[in-house]
């Protein structure tokens, strides 16, 4: 087995969490590098494209959020086989990925900027990404978003759902999932019940 590190900040959340918690489900062990805010400008050369998550295996780095998910999916079993629920698995990854740039790029915004842009996306996009998204699940047969097996997709799908759910995000009401995707939530529970997600989150003294 390669000898893996995963460097990310240091919350359990965002881009890099997906591939966290799958290694995590699977037992395979790894250097789990956790970032301090302060620290990231310093770091920041080090990354292939001066960002995170990244991944390092026997030394070569992989950046890129969704192909460190789906190479560490396929080590953990959390990566479908089939070449057309592989594209649905990274169809779905893509899609998190639109939204969460939207979000991500009023992160840093003054913050009357901020309130606007954001309420802008709460009356369109999110609530529209929403509901796409749990249009894609029921024709998906309503469980899983690739196939019938849990993938690193429903990760990143459970990840994006306990943050808009949060709280940490300013002007944002954290009802949205529940408002517009009530299928989001079914699904979120189903993830969160998984006695790896579960057995996880509890080592790690996270409360879902
Ligand atoms: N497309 C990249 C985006 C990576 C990205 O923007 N990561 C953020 C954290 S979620 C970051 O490193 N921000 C700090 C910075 O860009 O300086 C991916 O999917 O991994």
């Amino acid at each position: 087995m390669a000898t893996l590190k995963l460097t990310y900040f240091d919350f359990h959340g965002g881009r890099g969490e997906p591939a966290r918690l799958a290694l995590a489900m699977a037992g395979i062990p790894f250097e789990d590098d956790r970032v301090n805010f302060a620290d990231w400008p310093r770091r920041k050369p080090e990354m292939p494209f001066g960002a995170m998550p990244v991944l390092e295996v026997d030394g070569n780095l992989l950046s890129q959020s969704n192909a460190i998910n789906s190479y560490v999916g396929k080590l953990a079993g959390l990566y479908p086989s089939d070449p057309w629920e592989a594209a649905l698995c990274d169809e779905t990854m893509e899609a998190v990925e639109d939204i969460t740039s939207k979000l991500a790029a009023t992160m840093f915004l003054p913050d009357e900027q901020k309130k606007s842009e954001r309420k802008a996306l709460v009356e369109g996009p999110i609530p529209s990404f929403l509901i796409a998204l749990a249009r894609r699940l029921e024709q998906h047969g309503g469980r899983n978003f690739a196939g019938d097996r849990l993938s690193v997709a429903d990760l990143k799908v459970f990840t994006l759902m306990r943050h808009l759910r949060s709280g940490v995000l300013d002007h944002v009401p954290t009802d949205l999932p529940d408002r517009f995707a009530p299928k989001l939530m079914e699904h979120y529970e189903r993830v969160k019940s998984d006695p790896r997600v579960a057995a996880y989150y509890a080592k790690c003294g996270v409360t879902l």
